[in-house]
C-alpha cells in the first residue's frame, strides 16, 4: 500500500477524518501509531548469544523523527504532510521527552541501542521505567527549582507486556513487576528491545509538589524518580531498592529466556553478556549467583564460575566521590539474601591472595573495606571477563592510577572502547540540511561508514563549499535564535558568536570559570575595551538537587545573565542565557547552531565527553583541555583545527598527589584572576543576587578549588581571545569547521559498538 493512502486509511480508523482535517496533536498521534504499525513488520533482532545492557539510564530523547528517520519513511512523509502545510519537526513539538537519564552515560546507552539494532547484533537494553524520571528544571529569583517530569502519555511508545517477576526486599517484603518495551529501530535494519521494568503498585499521588515524596514506602515509590535526592539514609536506601529491582529483573528475564529457548544453564556464558554500565547494575553478579545456586541447583563454585565469565563492565568516571560504595548494614536492610554471597566473594579474593600480598595491597583491591563499605566497582572488577575506559586517556588513567592495583593482578582484562553517537540523531535528525548536502557533494556512504566523512576534506580549498556550510550553520543559528527568544524571553543576535556550554552542571566541568571569563569581558567592556563581533555565552545544565555548589554556580551565571543583558552598555557586546530544563530535544536545537564547543573540564577528569563529539560533528570548534575524548579530537584534527589550553592530566594529578595546589596564591599573583573572582561578592551582583549563594561559592574558589578553576583561569581567556580573533579571518575559521566534520566519522557509536562486540562480547 502506498503510504500515502496507509496514512488516510489509518486517520479515518483512529479519527473518522481526513488527515488535512487533523489537529497537530492528533497527526502527532497518528504518525506515532503509523511507526507502530511498521515496526510490527520489522524482524526482532535475535540470536544464539546475546548482549544485554543493563544501565539506570537510557536517555534517549524524543522518537518520533528518529524512528521514521531509521524506518526510511521521513522523507516521503515529509512531503506528503508539506502539501497540507504540517512539517514533522513541528509536529514533534507535541511529543514529550522521556526523562529516563540524566546526561552522558544514560545518552550513550541510547545511542548504543541505536547502534546495536543498526549493526544488527542481538541485543537487549534492561532499564526502570520512572514515572517523573530526572526533574524538570524551573527558575525562580535566579535559582534552580526542581518539579516532577510528567512525561508518559497514555497512548505513548511504551509498550506493555505481560512479563513480570517477584522482587522481595529485606524484611520478606515482596513487589510485583510489570515489564514496558521501548522498540529501537535500527537504521534500515529490524528492531532491538529496551526493557524497561516497573511497579503496577506504584502511586504517582505520592509526588504532592516540587520533587519531594515519601521515600519509606516502597511498593508505591520505587520508579517515581531517576536518582532521587540521596543526601539522607533513606534516599540511599532508595537507590539500593531501585537497584536491586532492575538487576532482579534482569536476572530473571535472562535466566527466563535461557529456559525458553531450551539452553542449559551451565551455558549462561555462551548464550549471554551482560554489559554493567557504571557500578549502578553491579548487584546482578550476586544476584545471578543467588538464583542459580538456591533456585537452580548450583554449587557456589560453579555459580560463580559461569557468572563470572558472563559480565564486563564499564567504567565512566575517575571521581571517587562517584564510585559507588555502599555500606554493609544498608545492603543487610535492603537485600539481606545477597549479602552473604558478597561476603563469600570478598573472602575468595582474600583467600586467593593470602599469599601473594601484603595485607595493604590486599586492602586496596578488597570488596569489603575496613569501615564495612562495599566498593560496587571492585566487585565488577574480580568477577567480569572485561573493565573499559570510555576514552584513550581515561582508560590509560585508569590502568596507571585509579585501577593500577587490579591492572596488575588482570593486565588482560582492562580495554578502550572510545565513545561514539549516533549519526542518526546527531546528524541526520538534527542537522537534515547539512546531512542532504553531504549526500551531494561526496555520496551518502557516509550514512553507513561514517569514515567517509573524510571524503569533504578535498573541498577544503573550495570557496563555495565552505560558504554552504558557513550558510547552514548561520540558517541554525537564526532558528535558535527564534527559538530562545519565544522559550527564555531572550533576544540573541545571530550575527554573533555562539559560545555553548551544554552538560551536567559540576564542579569538575568548571562552568564556573567560563562565568570568570564572562566576568573578565563584562569588566573590559565597562573599561571601554569592545570585543570586535558581539558574544552569546550559551548554558544549558541540570544540578543535582543535593549538590549546593553546583546549584550556586548557576545562580551566579543567572544573576550574570541579568546584570549583562540589561546593560545598554554592555549588552550590544555580550549577552548570556542559561536556557531552562536543558534536555535532548534542547541539545538537538543548541548544537547545529554553535560556534565554539566548550569542553573545559580540568584535565584527567572528564571521562570522555560526547557532547565533544556532537559538536564537532556540527562543524563546530572545540575550546578544551586535554581531556577526554578531546585528547583524541585534538590528535584528529592537529593542533590548527582546536584550540587547546591549560594544565595536562599528567600536571593535575600530580598537584593531587602532592597536595600543593593553593587557589588563593594564584588569586593574590593575579590582577585579572582577583577582580573576576571579587565580583561573584561585588555589590553589583549582589543587588540581583543571594549573598549567601554567592558568598559560598566565593569562598569556595578562595579556599578550596578542588577542581582548580584558577589554574586555568588565564590561559583559557587568552586562548579564548584569540578563537574570538581567529573567527574574524572567515576563510580560516570556515575551513576549520570543514575539518572537523570532515574527521568525526571516528566518533559513530557504530564504531565503537563494533569494537565492544570484537573484543568483549563476540556475539
Ligand atoms: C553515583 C552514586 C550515587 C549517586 C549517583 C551516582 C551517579 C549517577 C550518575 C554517578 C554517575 C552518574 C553519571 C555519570 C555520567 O554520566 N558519566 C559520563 O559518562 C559519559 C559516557 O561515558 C562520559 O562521556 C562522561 O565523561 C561521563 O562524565
Amino acid at each position: 500500500m502506498k503510504l500515502e493512502t496507509r496514512l488516510e486509511k489509518l486517520s479515518e480508523t483512529m479519527y473518522k477524518k481526513p488527515v488535512k482535517a487533523l489537529t497537530k496533536k492528533e497527526l502527532c498521534q497518528l504518525l506515532l501509531q503509523l511507526s507502530k504499525d511498521l515496526c510490527e513488520d520489522k524482524r526482532v533482532i535475535d540470536g544464539y548469544r546475546k548482549v544485554y545492557y543493563i544501565s539506570a539510564e537510557f536517555l534517549v530523547g524524543k522518537l518520533l523523527s528518529n524512528n521514521l528517520i531509521n524506518l526510511g519513511v521521513y522523507d516521503e512523509l515529509e512531503e506528503i504532510l508539506n502539501t497540507y502545510g504540517f512539517s514533522i519537526s513541528e509536529l514533534e513539538e507535541e511529543e514529550p521527552e522521556p526523562s529516563l537519564g540524566n546526561g552522558g552515560l544514560g545518552r550513550l546507552a541510547a545511542c548504543f541501542m541505536d547502534s546495536i539494532a543498526t549493526l544488527g547484533l542481538p541485543g537487549e537494553g534492561i532499564g526502570l521505567n520512572y514515572h517523573f524520571g530526572l526533574f524538570k528544571q524551573v527558575f525562580k529569583d535566579h535559582l534552580q527549582m526542581a518539579e516532577k517530569n510528567d512525561w508518559i502519555e497514555k497512548n505513548g511508545w511504551l509498550k506493555k507486556t505481560n512479563v513480570s517477576f517477584n522482587v522481595t526486599f529485606g524484611g520478606g517484603e515482596k513487589v510485583v513487576s510489570t515489564l514496558y518495551d521501548l522498540d529501537v529501530i535500527g537504521y534500515h535494519n529490524g528492531i532491538v528491545k529496551l526493557h524497561l521494568f516497573d511497579l503496577e503498585s506504584l502511586d504517582e499521588g505520592l509526588v504532592k509538589k516540587g520533587i519531594d515524596f515519601d521515600k519509606t514506602a516502597i511498593d508505591k515509590n520505587l520508579t517515581l524518580f531517576l536518582y532521587p535526592d540521596d543526601s539522607d539514609k533513606a534516599g540511599n536506601l532508595l537507590r539500593i531498592y531501585q537497584q536491586y529491582f532492575m538487576v532482579s529483573n534482569a536476572a530473571q528475564l535472562i535466566i527466563k529466556e535461557m529456559k525458553d529457548k531450551g539452553y542449559d544453564l551451565y551455558e549462561l556464558d555462551k548464550h549471554a553478556v551482560i554489559q554493567i554500565n557504571d557500578t549502578h547494575p553491579t548487584m546482578v553478579i550476586p544476584e545471578l549467583i543467588r538464583i542459580l545456586t538456591q533456585e537452580e541447583g548450583f554449587t557456589m563454585e560453579d555459580a560463580v564460575q559461569v557468572v563470572s565469565r558472563s559480565v564486563a563492565y564499564t567504567n565512566h568516571t575517575i571521581l571517587s566521590e562517584a564510585l559507588e560504595k555502599w555500606p554493609l548494614s544498608y545492603l543487610e536492610q535492603v537485600v539481606p539474601q545477597l549479602v552473604p554471597i558478597i561476603k563469600e566473594l570478598h573472602n575468595r579474593i582474600e583467600k586467593k591472595h593470602r599469599q601473594d600480598m601484603t595485607k595493604e595491597e590486599r586492602a586496596a583491591i578488597s570488596i569489603i573495606d575496613g569501615e564495612d563499605r562495599v566498593h560496587m566497582a571492585h566487585l565488577d572488577i574480580h568477577y567480569g571477563i572485561s573493565v573499559n575506559g570510555v576514552a584513550a586517556i581515561h582508560t590509560d588513567i585508569l590502568k596507571n592510577t585509579e585501577l593500577h592495583n587490579f591492572y596488575q593482578l588482570y593486565p588482560e582484562k582492562f580495554n578502550n572502547k572510545t565513545n561514539g553517537i549516533t549519526f542518526r540523531r546527531w546528524l541526520l535528525s538534527c542537522n537534515r540540511e547539512l546531512a542532504a548536502y553531504l549526500d551531494d557533494l561526496i555520496g551518502t556512504d557516509y550514512r553507513k561508514d561514517a569514515t567517509a566523512l573524510e571524503r569533504l576534506l578535498k573541498y577544503r580549498n573550495d570557496p563555495k563549499v565552505l560558504d554552504r556550510l558557513s550558510e547552514i550553520k548561520m540558517k541554525h543559528k537564526k532558528e535558535l535564535t527564534a527559538f530562545i527568544e519565544k522559550n527564555e524571553g531572550v533576544k540573541l543576535d545571530p550575527d554573533s558568536i555562539f559560545d555553548i556550554q551544554i552538560k551536567r552542571m559540576h564542579e569538575y566541568k568548571r562552568q564556573q570559570m567560563n562565568a570568570l571569563y564572562i566576568i573578565h569581558k563584562y569588566l573590559e567592556i565597562k573599561g571601554g575595551k569592545k570585543p570586535k563581533r558581539p558574544i552569546t555565552c550559551i548554558f544549558g545544565a541540570k544540578a543535582a538537587p543535593a549538590y549546593v555548589i553546583a546549584k550556586d554556580i548557576i545562580h551566579l551565571l543567572l544573576v550574570l545573565q541579568e546584570i549583562i543583558n540589561k546593560d545598554p552598555a554592555v549588552s550590544p557586546y555580550l549577552k548570556v542565557v542559561f536556557v531552562t530544563n536543558y534536555n535532548v530535544s534542547y541539545a538537538e536545537k543548541l548544537i547545529p547552531a554553535c560556534d565554539i564547543s566548550e569542553q573545559i573540564s580540568l584535565a584527567s577528569k572528564e571521562a570522555s565527553g560526547t557532547g565533544n563529539m556532537k559538536f564537532m560533528l556540527n562543524g563546530a570548534v572545540t575550546l578544551g583541555t586535554d581531556d577526554g575524548a578531546n585528547v583524541e579530537i585534538h590528535g584528529l584534527v592537529g593542533d590548527d583545527n582546536i584550540y587547546i589550553f591549560g594544565a595536562d592530566s599528567d600536571t593535575v594529578i600530580d598537584h593531587y598527589k602532592k597536595a600543593d595546589y593553593v587557589s588563593k596564591k594564584l588569586y593574590e599573583k593575579s590582577k585579572v584572576i582577583k577582580e573576576a573572582v571579587d565580583f561573584i561578592v561585588s555589590e553589583k551582583a549582589l543587588k540581583v543576587g543571594h549573598k549567601e549563594n554567592l558568598e559560598r561559592l566565593y569562598k569556595e574558589l578562595l579556599n578550596k578549588d578542588w577542581f582548580m578553576t584558577l589554574l586555568d583561569l588565564e590561559s583559557y581567556i587568552k586562548r579564548k581571545d584569540e578563537m574570538l580573533a581567529d573567527f574574524e579571518d572567515r576563510d580560516k575559521w570556515k575551513k576549520m569547521m570543514l575539518v572537523n566534520i570532515a574527521k568525526a566519522g571516528f566518533f559513530s557509536s557504530d564504531r565503537t559498538i563494533e569494537e565492544y562486540n570484537r573484543d568483549i562480547w563476540k556475539l
